[in-house]
C-alpha cells in the first residue's frame, strides 16, 4: 500500500460541471486532494456515472493548467506571454476598461461565458455589465437552450422540464443522451422505457436512441418544423388535442388551425422524407396520453428554430401536457432560495442602453427588446421581472456582437472579457471571430488552459474547477430547486472563481460597493439564510433543495404573457411585424458544387464540447476528429473508411477521418 493509499480519505458532494447538467458526484478526498471521482447515491445519479467526471481531477492536474495570472508581451496572437499579479492584471485592465468606456462607450465592451458558469457566479456577471452600463453579452447558451427557453417564455412564460418519472410517451428529436452523455437524462430516459413508456425519435440517423424507439422518423437534417406541422394536422383533424384546455387556455387557436391546414401530410411527408402513415402514427402516439418533448440544441440550431421550438411548445399545450404530472412541470424560482438573477440587477441597465443590444432589431427572441414587453406579465406570475431562464435572457446576439467586434457596425466593440468559453471554436463562423478578436484594444480570458481562444488574449487569468470552490447550483429559472456543491480541495496556483474574477474587476472600476460579499461563500452564506445557518451547515444536510411541488399554477395566476394565456397567435412577435405563427421557410436551392448534405451532432464520449483532449487516457480512445459518412455515398465516391478527408462548406474547410459507425 502506497502512502496515499493509507491516509485517512474523507468524501464530499459535489456537483460536476464537467458538462452541464449538473450531477452530483462523490469526491474522495486524501491529504488535501481529490484522488477519485464516483457516483453518488442519490437514485438519480447512481445508476452510473460518465467518464468526463471520472478522469476530471485528472485533467485539473495537467501540468498544463493556467495557474498564475498571465499578460501577453508580444503581438496578438504570438504565444509571448509574461507573469503578472493579480492585483497588476486588474489594474491594468480596469484602466484600459475606462479609456475605451471613455471614448466608445459602455456598450464597446462585451462579454462571453457559457454554461459550466450558469451557476457558480452567481449572478456577478450581469451584476457587473449592468451597472458598468454595457447590454452586449453573449453566451453559449444561445447555442443550447438559451432559444428554445425564449422561445418558450414568448409562448407561455415559463420553460417546461419533462417530468419522466410518470409520463406515457417520450418524443425526441434529435435528443440522444447516452452512457457518458448527460447521465441523469440518460437514466431516466431508460427508467420511463422499463415502465413502459413509448419512444419516439426524430433522428436522420438510427442513433442509440432511434435504435430503442418504439418508432423511429428518419427526417431530413432541419425538417423538425415541418414535421411539427404534419404532427398538429393529425392531431387537429383527428381532434385529439385537450379542447377544454385549448378553450379557455390557449390564445389564436383558429389562426394556428388555418396555418396548420396548410400542411396535408403529404406536403410534410415531401419536405420532411419521412412517409405520411409513420406520422401519423407518431401523432397519434403522442396526444394518447400525457407525453414529453425534452429540449435537444438540435432545434437550437437550424434555418427553422424559433418555429419548430414554438410548435413543441403549441403541441405540449394544446394535447394538455403543460403543469401536470407526467407532463411537463413549470418551475420557476426558488420560494426559500434567492436565485442568482436576483443578484443581476437589471433593472439599473438604462432604457437607452437597453436599445443598443446588438442583434435586436433582426433577432429579438432573447434580448431586453422582446423581454421587456413580458416583464409585467412576468412580474404577476413569477412576483419577479428578471428571471434570467438558464442563463439566457437578456442576451444579445453572437453573431451581430462578433461583426460589431470586427467592423465597427453598427458600432464599435473594443473590448471582449471571456469567461469558461472557448468563443473562437464554439460560435458559429470561426474566420469572423478571429477577425473580431483580432481587432479588440483588450481581450480578457478566466480559463484553465491555453485554448485557440486564449492565445489571442491580452490577459488570461486562472480559473479554479469544480472540485475547488462551494457552489449553489439553482435550476437555472428551469426548475425550481437548488443543489449545494462542496468544496473539495483548494485550488492551486492563484487560480480563482467566477465571483472573486468579476468582484476584482469591479474594484478596478470603482463598483466595489456595489460587490458587498468579499468571497463566493459570503455570498452563498446569503444566499441560504432563510434555510440555514451557513452555506457549510445547509451543504452538510441537504443534497438537493427542492420548491415545494404543485401543479396546474396558471389556474391562479395566468400564463406570463401579455394575454396571461397560452399564445399559439404570438401578440409580441406581432408587435415586431413578425409572423406571429410558426411558419415553415424553405432552405435555399442546393449548390451543385457542394453535392452532399452534411449535419451536425453526436456528442463524444470522451469529450465536452472543445475541451478534455488533453487527458491522455480520453484521448487515447478517441484520437482524432471523425466525420460520419453512409457506407454507400463513400464507396460511391472511392473512400474508405479509416482515411482522412477534407469537408468543405461555403463557408469554409475542415479534415476529418472516416468512419462508418
Ligand atoms: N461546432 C460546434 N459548435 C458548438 C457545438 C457543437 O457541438 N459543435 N455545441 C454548442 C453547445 S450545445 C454548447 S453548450 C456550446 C459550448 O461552448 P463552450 O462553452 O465554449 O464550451 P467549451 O468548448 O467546453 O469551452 C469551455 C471552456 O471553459 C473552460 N472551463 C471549464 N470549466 C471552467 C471553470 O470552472 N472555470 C473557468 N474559468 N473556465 C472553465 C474550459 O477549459 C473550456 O476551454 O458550444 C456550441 N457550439
Ligand atoms: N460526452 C458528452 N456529452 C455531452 C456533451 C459533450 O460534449 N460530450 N455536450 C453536452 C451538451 S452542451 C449538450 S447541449 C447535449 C446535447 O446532446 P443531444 O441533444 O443529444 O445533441 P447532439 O448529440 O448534438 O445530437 C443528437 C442527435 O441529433 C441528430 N440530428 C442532427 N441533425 C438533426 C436534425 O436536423 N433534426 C433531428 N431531429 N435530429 C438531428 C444527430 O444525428 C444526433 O443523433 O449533450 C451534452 N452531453
Ligand atoms: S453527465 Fe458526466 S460530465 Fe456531465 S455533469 Fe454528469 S458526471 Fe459530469
Ligand atoms: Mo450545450
Amino acid at each position: 500500500m502506497t502512502a496515499l493509499q493509507q491516509a485517512p480519505a474523507t468524501t464530499r458532494n459535489v456537483i460536476c460541471s464537467s458538462c452541464d447538467i449538473q450531477c452530483t458526484v462523490h469526491a474522495k478526498v486524501v491529504e488535501g486532494q481529490v484522488v477519485r471521482i464516483h457516483s453518488s447515491d442519490n437514485p438519480i445519479f447512481r445508476d452510473n456515472i460518465c467518464m468526463k467526471a471520472v478522469y476530471a481531477p485528472k485533467g485539473f492536474a495537467h501540468p498544463d493548467r493556467l495557474l498564475y495570472p498571465l499578460r501577453r508581451v508580444g503581438v496578438r496572437g504570438s504565444g509571448k506571454f509574461e507573469r503578472v499579479s493579480w492585483d497588476e492584471a486588474n489594474a491594468d485592465i480596469g484602466a484600459r476598461l475606462k479609456a475605451i468606456i471613455d471614448r466608445h462607450g459602455p456598450e464597446a465592451i462585451a462579454v462571453s461565458t457559457s454554461d459550466w458558469n450558469t451557476s457558480t457566479e452567481n449572478g456577478a456577471t450581469r451584476r457587473f455589465m449592468n451597472l458598468l452600463g454595457s447590454p452586449n453579452y453573449i453566451s453559449g447558451v444561445a447555442l443550447c437552450a438559451g432559444n428554445t427557453a425564449a422561445v418558450n417564455r414568448l409562448v407561455y412564460g415559463w420553460f417546461p422540464q419533462p417530468d419522466y418519472a410518470n409520463t406515457n410517451c417520450i418524443m425526441l428529436f434529435g435528443h440522444n443522451p447516452k452512457r457518458h452523455s448527460w447521465v441523469p437524462v440518460f437514466n431516466a430516459i431508460m427508467k420511463a422505457r422499463q415502465r413502459g413508456a413509448k419512444l419516439v425519435v426524430l433522428d436522420p440517423r438510427k442513433s442509440e436512441m432511434a435504435e430503442r424507439a418504439d418508432v423511429w422518423l428518419p427526417l431530413k437534417a432541419g425538417t423538425d418544423a415541418a414535421m411539427c406541422f404534419g404532427f398538429l394536422d393529425v392531431i387537429i383533424r383527428e381532434k385529439l388535442y385537450d379542447a377544454a384546455f385549448v378553450e379557455k387556455w390557449c390564445h389564436g387557436f383558429e389562426a394556428l388551425k388555418a396555418r396548420v391546414a396548410e400542411f396535408p401530410l403529404e406536403r410534410v411527408a415531401a419536405i420532411t422524407g419521412v412517409g405520411p402513415d409513420l406520422i401519423a402514427r407518431a401523432a397519434r402516439i403522442y396526444a394518447e396520453g400525457l407525453s414529453v418533448i425534452p429540449w435537444t440544441p438540435i432545434t437550437d440550431q437550424q434555418r427553422n428554430s424559433t418555429s419548430a421550438i414554438r410548435l413543441h411548445a403549441i403541441m405540449r399545450a394544446i394535447c394538455g401536457n403543460l403543469d401536470v404530472p407526467g407532463g411537463e412541470t413549470l418551475g420557476g424560482l426558488h420560494p426559500d432560495i434567492p436565485q442568482k438573477s436576483l443578484f443581476e440587477l437589471h433593472d439599473v441597465l438604462p432604457q437607452a442602453q437597453r436599445d443598443k443590444q446588438l442583434g435586436a432589431d433582426r433577432h429579438p427572441v432573447f434580448t431586453y427588446r422582446t423581454t421587456q414587453l413580458l416583464e409585467d406579465a412576468t412580474e404577476r406570475v413569477w412576483g419577479y421581472r428578471y428571471p434570467n431562464i438558464v442563463n439566457g435572457s437578456y442576451m444579445a446576439v453572437p453573431s451581430a456582437v462578433f461583426r460589431a467586434m470586427a467592423d465597427g457596425v453598427p458600432y464599435p466593440v473594443k473590448a471582449f472579457i471571456v469567461q469558461g468559453n472557448n468563443p473562437l471554436m464554439s460560435y458559429a463562423n470561426m474566420k469572423l471571430i478571429h477577425r473580431a478578436m483580432m481587432n479588440q484594444d483588450l481581450i480578457v480570458m478566466h480559463e484553465h488552459f491555453m485554448t485557440p481562444s486564449a492565445q489571442l488574449a491580452d490577459y488570461v487569468l486562472p480559473g479554479d474547477a469544480w472540485t475547488e470552490r462551494n457552489a449553489l447550483m439553482d435550476g437555472y429559472g428551469w426548475a425550481a430547486h437548488c443543489k449545494p456543491s462542496q468544496k473539495a480541495m483548494e485550488p492551486p496556483g492563484e487560480c480563482r472563481d467566477a465571483y472573486a474574477f468579476w468582484r476584482g474587476l469591479a474594484d478596478a472600476m470603482g463598483l466595489g460597493a456595489h460587490f458587498p460579499w468579499k468571497t463566493t461563500d459570503a455570498i452563498l452564506d446569503e444566499r441560504v439564510r432563510k434555510v440555514a445557518p451557513s452555506f457549510e451547515v445547509f451543504a452538510a444536510n441537504n443534497d438537493a433543495f427542492l420548491a415545494p411541488v404543485a401543479f396546474r399554477k396558471y389556474e391562479k395566476t395566468g400564463f406570463a404573457t401579455p394575454t396571461g394565456k397560452v399564445e399559439l397567435y404570438s401578440t409580441v412577435l406581432e408587435k415586431f411585424g413578425f409572423d406571429p405563427l410558426p411558419y415553415w421557410r424553405e432552405d435555399p436551392p442546393s449548390d451543385p458544387g457542394f453535392p452532399l448534405s452534411l449535419f451536425v451532432g453526436v456528442r463524444e464520449d470522451e469529450y465536452f464540447q472543445t475541451g478534455h483532449r488533453h487527458i491522455d487516457e480520453l484521448r487515447a480512445r478517441r484520437p482524432e476528429p471523425q466525420l460520419y459518412i453512409h457506407p454507400a455515398t463513400a464507396s460511391a465516391a472511392g473512400i474508405a473508411e479509416g482515411e482522412w478527408v477534407r469537408v468543405e462548406t461555403k463557408a469554409g474547410g475542415v479534415k476529418l477521418q472516416v468512419s462508418f459507425a
